[in-house]
């Protein structure tokens, strides 16, 4: 099936607040909800009001915003908690109740059938509410497929808006979830959400996967946080998209991205990982000559994302053993610097032959551009070109 149609549900207030460092005060959650409205992501998934007063007013205070994204909030299946969540003032509620054999044996202690009604108690006063109702069963992998699916045919036919797969474990493969969404679609007439945890590095894929087979909402957070080592990435997902057709993406502001991570990197006391989607330092840097030369010759060789897409930059390492004569020339034209072939060659040699001995740093290696330069329009002697090697190896 071909993805014509998604919708991001970021719930980095929500999963996010699960992770391990974090601690969002009123003002931090209304400055991320904005930054993710500014974005572009369709929903924003907040915590239960029901966890804490705290939460509660941060919903309401959220709620009120007036974003252009939907405000939704996560509750248990409970009658207390959708009420609460209604009045909030969302516009839509994401009810969850776990279905796997763990979790009705030493979480809620429910059969399907009490699921079930439940489930229509709650359903029932939901749909006569004015908010989009989902309905999601939780450890989806590790439940019963015929439970599952008596499940979610049951609150389809009670009228909600979208059911839920969780892959609350991180457990599935991309074959299993587009296994079981696509089953999932031929049984239901609701919308279908995929919500995937990173445990085995999958939830990218995952989530790809569930919109192959006709899931139409994706819930993600910033650098991914959540409970352990969190859920899809937005950056990453967006980054899957974005290489499928950029079109699929082009409905975001990408430049926000960087942003995005930074602030939330910050907020929770982490780094951005180096090898992160899109913002990770090195996610665009070239180091190998035949790399170097083949992007500066055209950056698609090697790069399927674009930086400046991104409101970022390509980074060609110069400074290492690996380094080819084109990268140099390359550095020498950024600094305009006069230098024939012939030079540029020589002083490739000596970037290798430096670099063979020690770490050097891009000042280094333009240093020795500008001695260069310099020596050739007879402003150096040749014997302080020879010194600039000995210093640098001392
Ligand atoms: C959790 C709940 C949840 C809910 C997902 C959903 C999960 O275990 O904290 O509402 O779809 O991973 O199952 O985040
Ligand atoms: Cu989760």
């Amino acid at each position: 099936m071909s993805i014509e149609k998604f919708f991001i549900i970021d719930s980095t207030l929500r999963e996010g607040e699960q992770f391990v460092n974090a601690f969002f005060t009123t003002e931090q959650k209304i400055r991320l909800a904005t930054l993710l409205d500014a974005f572009g992501v369709e929903y924003i998934e907040l915590t239960t009001p029901a966890a804490s007063p705290q939460s509660e007013k941060d919903c309401r205070a959220i709620a009120k915003l007036g974003l252009r994204a939907k405000t939704l909030t996560h509750t248990r299946c409970a009658l207390e908690d959708v009420k609460l969540a209604v009045d909030t003032g969302v516009d839509g509620v994401d009810v969850v109740i776990g279905t796997s054999s763990y979790l009705r044996q030493f979480s809620h202690g429910k059969s399907i059938e009490e699921i079930i009604e439940l489930a229509q108690t709650v359903i029932e006063f939901l749909t006569k509410q004015n908010v989009e109702v989902r309905f999601s069963t939780e450890d989806s992998l590790r439940s019963n497929p015929e439970d599952l699916f008596r499940v979610y045919e049951a609150v389809d036919k009670m009228g909600v808006h979208r059911v839920g797969v969780a892959d609350t474990v991180g457990i599935g493969t991309p074959r299993q979830i587009y296994e079981l969404v696509k089953e999932l679609r031929s049984r239901v007439r609701a919308d279908i959400e995929f919500h995937g945890h990173n445990d085995t590095g999958c939830a990218i894929a995952n989530a790809f996967a569930a919109l192959e087979a006709g899931a139409t909402h994706v819930d993600t957070s910033v650098l991914g946080i959540g409970e352990r080592n969190g859920i899809t990435p937005l950056g990453g997902f967006v980054a899957r998209m974005y290489s499928i057709n950029p079109v699929l993406v082009a409905k975001y502001h990408l430049p926000l991205l960087m942003h995005l991570d930074q602030a939330v990197a910050r907020l929770v006391n982490v780094d951005i990982p180096f090898n992160n989607y899109i913002t990770g330092f090195a996610a665009f840097t070239h180091k190998a000559g035949i790399h170097a030369k083949a992007v500066l010759n055209n950056p698609s060789t090697y790069e399927i994302l674009k930086p400046e897409d991104f409101g970022l930059h390509r980074y060609i390492h110069i400074a290492s053993r690996l380094t080819g004569w084109n990268a140099i020339r390359y550095r020498a034209d950024q600094l305009g610097l006069q230098l024939s072939d012939d030079a540029i060659r020589r002083i490739t040699e000596q970037v290798k032959a430096m670099a063979d001995t020690q770490q050097l740093t891009l000042d280094e290696v333009d240093r020795l551009l500008y001695t260069h330069e310099q020596a050739i329009n007879g402003q150096v002697t040749s014997e302080a070109l020879a010194d600039h090697s000995v210093h640098l190896e001392a």
